[in-house]
């Protein structure tokens, strides 16, 4: 039986606002391990992480709350690792997006032990690579990309010589709201991105079978990180950082389920959810949904895989 491990990371300093600290909660409360148990599943909850903020890493003017994100990214890298090597499914629960340069770097760490490369498909309306040079607002949920890609200025949170992924290997989906840096940054390095004009003219299963070729060329490790506001904000209000002309609930879906049928998703953020903003609890119940789907509720049985 495939096992999947839950791990609840409260974290909201790195978004600017409060509420994402409730976020592993709502999550639970959705249902989140139930689903997954009703898939067949056998689903351990790690609970919560509650690390010790880090002092003393020198001076990085552009960032707010730097001790404790990097507490958490120390903590969750750890955790992310351990549980993947445990041959379990790493499933973060959110927190905000500050919380993927631990969850992305521990899986980091466990592809180089296996000796396989490591993708990530970012699902979100924003880039996320900025860094405590280009951030126009210092908040380090914008941050994560150019952290686990070995850019930016903060790396000596985690000790130096840690496994990156590269850049060329990173492909963002949902894309809308992207600074002035940010859209030299990604260029520069190679991130492959799909804008929403992107998914509007290619459709979203176009771009899906593109990825994953990518990662089945290179018989790789895919670790999927959904951001909230990846979604259209009529589906889930429940996110600091709405964006209108997102994803909708059947392209949502539509990602998670080939994601499914490939087989190739090692680990899963689920982020930035914010219960104090939502809707009587429908962004929390969209974010289960989809996960849901991703790890293998379809409407019907298909004769074939989806190729
Ligand atoms: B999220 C922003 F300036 N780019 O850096 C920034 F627009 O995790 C937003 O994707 C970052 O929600 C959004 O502060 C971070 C801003
Ligand atoms: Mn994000
Ligand atoms: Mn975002
Ligand atoms: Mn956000």
């Amino acid at each position: 039986m495939v096992s999947i491990g839950l791990i609840g990371v409260p974290l909201e300093e790195g978004s600017g606002r409060r509420g994402c600290s409730m976020g592993p909660t709502a999550l639970r409360i959705a249902g989140i391990d139930r689903v997954m148990a009703d898939l067949g599943f056998d689903v351990t909850d790690h609970g919560d992480l509650r690390p010790e903020p880090v002092e003393h890493l020198g001076r990085h003017p552009g960032t707010k709350h730097l001790p404790i994100v990097a507490g958490y990214t120390r903590a969750l890298e750890a955790a992310t690792f351990d549980t993947a090597e445990k041959g379990a499914v790493p499933v973060i629960l959110g927190g905000d997006h500050a919380l993927s340069m631990g969850s992305v770097s521990g899986m980091a760490r466990y592809a180089a032990a296996v000796g396989r490369p490591l993708f990530v498909l970012w699902l979100d309306a924003h880039a996320d690579f900025n860094t405590p040079e280009t951030s126009p607002s210092g908040n380090m949920h914008g941050m994560p990309v150019a952290f686990f890609c070995g850019q930016a200025e903060f790396a000596d949170i985690l000790p130096p010589g840690r496994p990156l992924v590269d850049p060329k290997r990173v492909y963002q989906v949902g894309i809308r709201s992207v600074d002035e840096t940010e859209r030299q940054e990604i260029n520069r390095h190679g991130v492959n991105v799909y804008d929403m004009r992107a998914l509007d003219e290619m459709g979203v299963a176009a771009i899906v079978k593109e990825i994953l070729k990518a990662v089945e060329r290179e018989d790789g490790l895919l670790h999927v990180s959904l951001d909230v506001d990846f979604l259209e904000p009529d589906i889930a209000p429940g996110v600091g950082t709405t964006v209108p002309g997102g994803a909708t609930f059947r392209e949502a879906h539509l990602v998670m389920e080939m994601l499914c049928d490939s087989g190739r998703v090692s680990s899963l953020d689920l982020v930035e959810l914010n219960p104090f903003l939502d809707d009587r609890g429908k962004s929390a119940r969209v974010m289960v949904e989809l996960a849901a789907s991703l790890f293998g509720r379809r409407i019907l049985d298909r004769p074939t895989r989806s190729g």
